[in-house]
This record gives C-alpha cells, structure tokens and sequence, in this order.
C-alpha cells in the first residue's frame, strides 16, 4: 500500500513540475500557435500518460504472485467507453491540429485572403551554396546579406528560394520554417512580437558547409525599422552612383553617363 501510494505521488509531482514550468514570452505569432497546440496535446497526453503508468505499475504488484492467472472476460460496457473516449480524444486532436496548421502564420498558401499589402514587410531569402542574400523587394531591392532586419507586430512574409540545390530557412525561436528551392518561391508570413536578435540556419544538407549557413533575424521597434531602410536605401544608392562615376572616367562616352543615371531615378521611382 506504501508503495503504491509512492509511486503515484511520484508520477502526479513529475506531472506537475512539467505544467509549472515558466512559460516564455511569445517572440512571434507562429511560435505562440506552436506552443499553445504543443501545451494542449500535452494537457491530455500526460493525464493518459499517467493513468496507464499506474495501471500497469498497480497491476504488476498486485498480480505478482499469481500463480494461476485467468483471461480477461468480455466486457461490452468497458470496450464501448474506451472506444468512445479513443474517438473523443482524437478528434480533440485533430480538430486542435487543424487549426494551427491551416493558420496563414503557420502554412502560407497565396490563394488565401491574407496576402502582402502595402506597407507589409517583404524579404526575399535565397539561399546557394554556401550563404543566404536577403534582399527587400519591395524597398528598392537592397540586399542586406545575411542579416534580415525586420519591425515588431507588423506582418512580414518571407519569400524562400534557391540559386542551386535544396536548402532550408529555420528560425526556431520565431517558429519559422520553411524549404528554400530552386526555381520556386515558398512564402511564410509570421508576425514577431519581441524587438531581438535571432538565429537562423539551413536544415537542409546541402554539401561541405552546410553548416556554415547561419543567418540572423534583428526584430526593432517600428522607427528604429525605418531608419534601417532608409540607410540601406542610402548606402545603395551611393554605390550605385560610384559605379556611374566610374563609368563617365573609362571615357565611355555621355550616353553611358545619361543610361545611368535614368537607371538610377528608376530605382529611386520604384
Ligand atoms: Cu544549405
């Protein structure tokens, strides 16, 4: 009896140190959706977890000396109530599933309503052997490297692909996941909720530095964001007017001068 009784203290303090763990701040729309059905499926899953620990352990004690055991006889009541909470728990399951993994901030689909709009945060991941180029399309096509610069509580997407083979874009901490391949372009949408700085890396085995493939997400504050753009901005269009003025000194001549510099304002209209 002293035993039993330890055992099930055990089991139920275990269970509950699992539950009284501090849950950390969400950093994005997509991880709170990932750990809400992670704390969900567990809600039920330890309770089950538990109750078939102790039958098993209360069992084997109880029965340990038994000599002449007898099988286990129909019972109909038994087997229709343990089918019906089998069916319950499953489609709590399912239907829970479902409803995260069909959320846009989980699994993009363009067909959606949800879709980029003005002012939304679009950065295009391509990834090659062996680095990632993020660039902005939608703020003059700066490329930023390998450091994504992104606003807090604003909805970004993040158009994926790939110069050569297959690679992956992770960023676990904001729940973003996603195959970058080539001549495809997979989108995410997440929206980040705590200014910080994040890693990302490919998961994806894609030759010897594979794991040389790191990148970083910077989430800042909205003002902070448009400052950053706008120095991007700058300092692309200060190389772009380098490259022109060494063009007029190879004496190419002023139509290659007057071909620059509408380029230029283009990307400035753009
Ligand atoms: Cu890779």
């Amino acid at each position: 009896m002293k035993g039993k009784r330890f055992a099930l203290i055990s089991v139920l303090s275990a269970a509950l140190l699992a539950f009284a763990v501090e849950p950390v701040a969400a950093q994005s729309t997509s991880i709170d959706l990932i750990n809400g059905l992670n704390e969900r499926l567990l809600l039920i899953g330890v309770p089950i977890t538990i109750l078939v620990e102790v039958i098993l352990i209360y069992t084997v004690f109880k029965f340990r000396n038994n000599s002449d055991p007898k099988p286990t006889r129909e019972n109909r009541r038994l087997e229709i109530t343990w089918t019906i909470a089998t069916a319950i728990i499953l489609l709590f399951v399912g239907v829970a599933s479902y409803g995260v993994l069909a959320n846009p901030n989980i699994t993009y689909m363009a067909d959606q309503e949800v879709a980029p709009n003005e002012g939304d945060v679009v950065v295009e991941a391509t990834a090659f052997q062996w680095g990632w180029n993020m660039t902005y399309p939608e703020e003059g096509g700066f490329s930023s490297g390998t450091n994504i610069v992104v606003p807090a509580d604003q909805d970004v997407y993040f158009v994926i692909t790939s110069d050569d083979v297959i690679h992956g874009f992770a960023v676990p901490e904001l729940g973003l996941k996603q195959d970058a391949i080539p001549g495809q372009e997979n989108v995410i949408k997440t929206v980040p909720t705590e200014p910080g700085t994040y890693q990302g890396y490919c998961t994806e085995y894609c030759g010897v530095s594979h794991s040389q493939m790191y990148f970083t997400v910077e989430v800042l504050p909205q003002d902070q964001y448009d400052q950053w753009v706008q120095e991007q901005q700058a300092s692309a269009n200060e190389s772009s007017g380098n490259s022109s003025a060494s063009g007029n000194s190879t004496a190419s001549g002023n139509s290659s001068a007057s071909g620059n510099s509408s380029a230029s304002l283009a990307a400035l209209a753009n």
